[in-house]
C-alpha cells in the first residue's frame, strides 16, 4: 500500500485548538479521516489511554496501524505522507523558522495569553500588556504577507489560528478583554479575516457561544 493511502482517524475534541489545527491539515489536503471525538478533561476513552498513555491527550492520529501523538508532529506527518497543498516550506531555515515561531505560539503565547492572564497576580492590566508584548511578535512577523506561510497557508497559520483567533480570543471576549485592537494589530486583524475565509478553516472553527462558555469553565478550573 502506498504510503499516502489507508484509514485515517483522528482523536479529537471539539474545543481543542492542537485537534482543530491537525483537522485544518486533513481538510486542506483533501484527506479523508474517520473523527472520534473525546469527552474531555473526565472522561477518556479506553481508546485514548491506550494510543496515547504517555500524555493521555488529543490529539492523537493513527494511520494505517501506526499511532501519532502531539499536534506538531502530526502536522509535519500529514505534510509528508500527502504533499498536495504543502504546509511547510521546503527551505530548510524557512522550515525551521516555522516550527520556532509555531513552539513560541504555543508555549509564549499560551502563556501569556491563557496562563498569567486567568492568574492575574500582578493585576489584569499588566497581565494583558504583556500578552499583548508577546502577541506584537507575531503582528510583525505577518507584516506584509498573505500568511505567515506567504501567499498560502501554512503551519504557522494553523498553529496560530488553532489558538488565537479560535480559541484563546474566546477567552478574552468572555473575560470582556479586547486583547488585539484593531489599531495595534491591523496586520492580525487582516490576517484573521483572511483565514476566516477559507472553508476548511471555517469549518474546524468552534461554535462561538459555546466555545466562549468552555473557555471561562476552563479558566476558573485552571484559577
Ligand atoms: N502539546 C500537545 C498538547 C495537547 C493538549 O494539551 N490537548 C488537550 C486538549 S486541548 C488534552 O487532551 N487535555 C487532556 C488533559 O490534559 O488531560 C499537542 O500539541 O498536541
Amino acid at each position: 500500500m502506498a504510503e499516502n493511502e489507508g484509514v485515517v482517524k483522528l482523536l479529537g475534541f471539539w474545543a481543542s485548538p492542537f485537534s482543530r489545527r491537525v483537522e485544518m491539515a486533513l481538510k486542506l489536503k483533501g484527506v479523508p479521516y474517520e473523527y472520534l471525538e473525546e469527552d474531555l478533561p473526565n472522561n477518556k476513552s479506553p481508546l485514548l489511554l491506550e494510543l496515547n498513555p504517555v500524555h493521555k491527550k488529543v490529539p492523537v492520529l493513527v494511520h494505517n496501524g501506526k499511532i501519532l501523538p502531539e499536534s506538531h508532529l502530526i502536522l509535519e506527518y500529514i505534510d509528508k505522507t500527502w504533499q498536495s497543498n504543502p504546509i511547510l516550506p521546503q527551505d530548510p531555515y524557512q522550515k525551521s523558522m516555522a516550527r520556532f515561531w509555531a513552539k513560541f505560539v504555543d508555549e509564549q503565547v499560551i502563556t501569556l495569553g491563557f496562563r498569567s492572564l486567568v492568574k492575574a497576580e500582578k493585576g489584569r492590566e499588566v497581565a494583558i500588556e504583556e500578552a499583548r508584548e508577546i502577541i506584537m511578535f507575531l503582528e510583525k512577523e505577518v507584516t506584509g504577507k498573505d500568511f505567515f506561510g506567504g501567499k498560502t497557508i501554512g503551519f504557522v497559520d494553523m498553529v496560530a489560528g488553532s489558538i488565537i483567533p479560535f480559541c484563546l480570543a474566546r477567552l478574552w471576549e468572555g473575560m470582556g478583554i479586547d486583547m488585539i485592537p484593531e489599531e495595534k494589530f491591523p496586520e492580525l486583524n487582516r490576517w484573521i479575516k483572511r483565514l476566516s475565509e477559507i472553508e476548511t478553516v471555517r469549518e474546524c472553527i468552534p461554535h462561538r457561544e459555546k466555545h466562549i462558555q468552555h473557555m471561562m469553565k476552563v479558566a476558573e478550573r485552571y484559577k
